[in-house]
């Protein structure tokens, strides 16, 4: 059995967090599918057995079992001693910028793609105001990277890991991403880190 286990599904951009995380750290890892689209997270046993949140990802290291996308990729920074942070202010600044996307950025256009992609509810108002609120989020995280190649300065860390969550499940995603170059060119600095894969070569689909 591998180190770590990893319980996701392809679609799941908050499990590629994660799955991303322990690929580029080159950490000895295997998923555990998740039938997200069958109701597997919504049944009594998933709650009981693996996360009362009725969420992936969840990160079995051992004993330990880890859920948020965050926590875990706090966690496994600490443990590899990687793209984590360096002292207490780069540790606020990682934490800031993972709080704003667990609020105003993830939140946003997982549900948007969910619904447009995935649940295909065609525009709504409820789409529209995500929409917007995800442009929104989407301008300020492309201003800050005008200034610095990584959320955080220079060097990638968990904070990258947690806003590029759903950001390269392309024609999925339901907006353009050219009116934010630096967003752009953002991704492509990530896509070419060691040992990058896209979501649905890290992680089990549905067959
Ligand atoms: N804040 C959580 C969000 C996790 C989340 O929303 N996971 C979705 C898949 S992307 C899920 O498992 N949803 C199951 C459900 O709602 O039944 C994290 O960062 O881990």
């Amino acid at each position: 059995m591998a180190s770590y286990q990893l319980y996701c599904f392809g679609e799941s951009g908050n499990a590629y967090k994660a799955a991303l995380m322990l690929e580029l750290c080159k950490a000895d890892w295997q998923p555990i599918f998740v039938n997200y689209f069958n109701g597997q997270t919504r049944t009594p046993e998933y709650r009981s057995e693996v996360n009362e949140m009725g969420e992936v990802p969840v990160l079995v290291d051992g004993a330990r079992k880890l859920t948020q996308s965050g926590v875990i990729l706090d966690y496994l920074a600490g443990k590899t001693g990687t793209f984590g942070a360096k002292d207490d202010d780069e540790r606020r600044e990682i934490l800031r910028w993972m709080f704003f996307d667990n609020h105003k950025f993830t939140s946003y256009i997982a549900t948007l793609r969910f619904m447009v992609s995935l649940a295909k509810t065609g525009e709504t108002p409820v789409t529209e105001f995500l929409r917007q609120r995800f442009n929104t989020s989407l301008k300020i995280v492309d201003g800050h990277l005008a200034g610095q190649p990584f959320l955080i300065g220079k060097r990638p860390t968990i904070a990258d890991f947690s806003l590029c969550g759903y950001m390269f499940f392309g024609a999925e995603l339901p907006l353009p991403l050219e009116p934010y170059p630096h967003v752009l060119s953002w991704l492509e600095r990530i896509k070419s880190l060691p040992g990058w894969k896209h979501p649905y070569d890290l992680m089990p689909r549905e067959p």
